[in-house]
């Protein structure tokens, strides 16, 4: 039997934007995202989050659902232009109500609330200002997360102030395959810097204010890279991919600097006029926790000569190609399933950065689910890919590592951002018509290892 620890969270996790739908409803602002959407060829099919699975009504239904596969955590993220239209002045109380609701229905099926402040829908007011490229932006976000914790705080065991910084940075203003949509390097930097800002800003704020039990902390989306062969050109490309990816938001987190084989070489390319001189004290919060969204690795090859088939190129300064890594199965998305990058991930974290509790707050896999002609949805790509990350997760924790929780990504299907409906990464299928919710199989198998707290040998 792989035992997780008492009190482990078992949970799934979700966004607002991926679920709610209700963008014009009681008072709600308008975000990047429905901008973005709304902008043609932006997302895949011209889908929208207009009503996604319209989970700002079924929420009942929804939180009913993990109780019954018996679930003892959710992680789900509250829509900043929901609460705060335009990102700076007035609340909205109906926005703030409609998460209080939330989370006293949680409580009250005995599921502990695990908020993330930020899970990429900027309201579009603070975006018609520069956004993330604009500093401002850092300090309305800290104002905003403390009012909000400071108007639903009771019931909240984790709070995050930002989900996946790399990612809003980087595919927001770095090559614009997310909302905003801009495409330049210097940008996604400066962007990335005042992210950074904001969440230790924010995570000051919040712990000024936070009830007691609560802890704060931020997710990470992390990324082991390793070399496509022993070669030094290649040993050295990782390491600047593993800058890129990981130690770029790892090391001013956790140690107040930013790792300077990186920065040396993004200096002359995006200066450093953003960063002021005290700002990584700020950044270097102290956290409670570190959240870890773990997907992939990366297999690392030296830009040179002429790329193998399927080589992507990373930004140009890296002087790098993600390669597809051979002979390894891979997800509906395309990303190679390599359950032991996960092992690898969270013991580097507690070797490199210090014993500090983790949370693995996003793991999962999309898949070409369907509906069967008995109305099951079967999915044993997605079993299968869970127990091998869950038993990644089992020996890192048997190698040392802190870890407290799990969330499976996701509870639902969902609008997968720029890939629109297209992507199914959930343990309950939507149907995207008529917002019908049914189970599938990797679902009754979660809640399985949920009531064993693990996973049995043969499992
Ligand atoms: O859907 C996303 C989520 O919003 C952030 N992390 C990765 C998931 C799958 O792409």
């Amino acid at each position: 039997m792989y035992s997780f620890p008492d009190n482990f969270l078992w949970g799934t996790a979700t966004a607002s934007y991926q679920i709610e739908g209700a963008v014009s409803e009681d008072g709600r602002g308008r975000s990047i995202w429905d901008t973005f959407c709304h902008t043609p060829g932006k997302v895949f099919h011209g889908d929208t989050g207009d009503i996604a699975c319209d989970h700002y009504h079924l929420w009942r239904q929804d939180v009913e659902l993990m109780a019954r596969l018996g679930l003892n955590s959710y992680r789900f993220s509250v829509a900043w232009p929901r609460v705060q239209p335009d990102g700076a002045g007035p609340f909205n109380q109906a926005g703030l109500d409609f998460y209080r609701r939330l989370l006293d229905y949680l409580a009250e099926h005995g599921i502990a609330a695990a908020v993330t402040l930020y899970h990429w829908d900027l309201p579009q007011a603070l975006q018609d200002a520069g956004g993330w490229t604009n500093r401002d932006t850092a300090g309305r976000f800290a104002d905003y997360a403390q009012e909000v914790v400071r108007r639903l705080g009771d019931g909240v065991r984790l709070w995050t102030t930002l989900n996946e910084p790399w990612v809003s940075a980087h595919l927001g203003y770095g090559n614009g395959i997310h909302a905003p949509g801009v495409a330049d390097l210097s940008s996604a930097y400066r962007a990335a810097h005042h992210l950074l800002l904001g969440h230790g800003l924010a995570a000051r704020a919040v712990r000024s204010v936070m009830a007691p039990g609560s802890s704060v902390g931020i997710t990470l989306s992390l990324s082991p890279a390793r070399p496509a062969s022993g070669s030094a050109a290649d040993v050295e490309a990782a390491a600047r991919v593993d800058g890129y990816a990981n130690r770029w938001f790892l090391d001013p987190v956790l140690r107040g600097e930013y790792p300077e084989d990186l920065a040396g070489l993004l200096r002359p390319l995006v200066g450093e006029d953003h960063v002021r001189p005290d700002d990584l004290a700020t950044v270097q919060a102290p956290v409670d926790f570190l959240g870890v969204n773990y997907y992939f690795c990366q297999t690392v090859a030296a830009a040179q000569g002429a790329p193998l088939p399927g080589d992507q190129p990373f930004p140009d300064f890296l002087r790098a190609w993600g390669r597809p890594s051979p002979a390894v199965p891979v997800t509906g998305k395309g990303w190679p399933i390599e359950p032991e990058g996960l092992t690898q991930l969270l013991t580097r974290i507690d070797t490199e950065y210090g014993h500090l509790p983790l949370y693995v707050t996003e793991n999962g896999a999309a898949f070409p689910d369907y509906v069967g002609p008995d109305g099951a949805v079967n999915d044993p790509e997605r079993t299968e890919y869970l127990d091998r990350h869950l038993k990644a997760a089992h020996d890192a924790i048997a190698a040392g590592a802190d870890l407290r929780g799990y969330f499976c990504w996701s509870l639902l299907d969902n609008f997968e951002w720029a890939d629109g409906y297209s992507q199914r990464f959930g343990l309950v299928w939507v149907d995207f018509k008529t917002r019908e919710r049914i189970p599938k199989s990797s679902a009754l198998w979660y809640a399985g290892v949920v009531s064993r707290n693990g996973l049995l040998p043969g499992e």
